[in-house]
């Protein structure tokens, strides 16, 4: 009987392995490697060039994090940017807000919105509402030419090397907060202050240097680099910790309580930013 196992160095020294069941799609795209593989443990994954971005069992913790934050922060979030996020997790929690009226979703890649529709369909299902736009290109490039227009970007980019490396850098930050209308806010996901403690103290402070308002939440995934993550929120003018619109319901990780509650930093983090 075959034992095979699909390995993620999350740092050179840590490794997740997740017993496979079926490796269902395996190919290179123009851009990076896009590896879907059935697991015993967290049903199916998707990897992009090795490193774990969902899988069908946890992918909650993460996407409801990264849209609700923000959006039961904000008043009234009417236009939202979602930057990669090309598996439309985030999109999906966004479309749960009925304030919002059109989702941009720019991701470079879509190859990879084209493996989640059709291996994800729990995670791509939003994407196909009239609501979304969905722009296959470079963010770099696009929110340079787009100005006080979106209520809420949302960051959802892979871990910072080669094309994505540029989305953590302050610039971006600049540009993304002109792209904002003058409530705007946004959100990064930051990595893990375990794995990766120097990379989310230069996204914090790029973000403040930037953002009238910055502060750091944080939550589980369980597979991501050490199960602790990151999100960095960004605010022009409303303070993003206190909620100003409730919970959708029927979500299973965000919470009313669980939205102040993720704005209360761990001694050792905010030792770190
Ligand atoms: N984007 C953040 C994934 C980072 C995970 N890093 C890692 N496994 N080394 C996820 C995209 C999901 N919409």
């Amino acid at each position: 009987i075959a034992d095979l196992w699909f390995t993620e160095y999350q740092t050179p020294n840590l490794r997740l392995g997740l017993r496979i069941e079926d490796v269902l799609l395996n190919k290179q795209s123009k851009y990076q490697h896009i590896l879907v593989v059935d697991t015993k443990q967290y049903g199916r994954v998707l990897v992009l060039d090795g490193a774990i971005q969902l899988t069908e069992k946890d992918e909650f913790c993460y996407h409801e994090m990264m849209a609700h934050l923000v959006l039961c922060a904000h008043p009234e979030p009417k236009k939202v940017l979602v930057i990669g996020g090309g598996d439309g997790g985030v999109v999906r929690e966004v479309l749960k807000h009925d304030t919002v009226e059109s989702v941009t979703l720019v991701d470079i890649d879509e190859e990879v919105i084209r493996a989640s529709k059709t291996f994800f369909p729990t995670v791509s299902c939003a994407l196909d509402d009239e609501r979304v736009k969905i722009m296959p290109m470079d963010a770099l490039v696009f929110v340079k030419e787009h100005h006080d227009e979106f209520d809420i970007a949302i960051i959802d980019s892979t871990d910072p090397v080669d094309f994505a490396s540029g989305l953590f850098e302050q610039s971006f930050f600049e540009d993304v907060h002109a792209a904002l209308t003058e409530s705007g806010m946004m959100v990064a996901q930051t990595e893990s202050p375990f794995a990766e403690p120097e990379l989310l103290r230069d996204a914090v402070l790029g973000l403040r240097n930037t953002f009238e308002r910055a502060f750091l939440a944080w939550g589980s995934v369980p597979t991501y680099p050490t199960g602790l993550w990151t999100y960095a929120v960004g605010s022009k003018k409303f303070d993003p910790r206190i909620q100003r619109r409730s919970a959708p319901t029927g979500l299973k990780y965000y919470s009313d309580t669980m939205h102040s509650l993720a704005f209360e930093l761990p001694p050792f983090v905010k030792e770190i930013v």
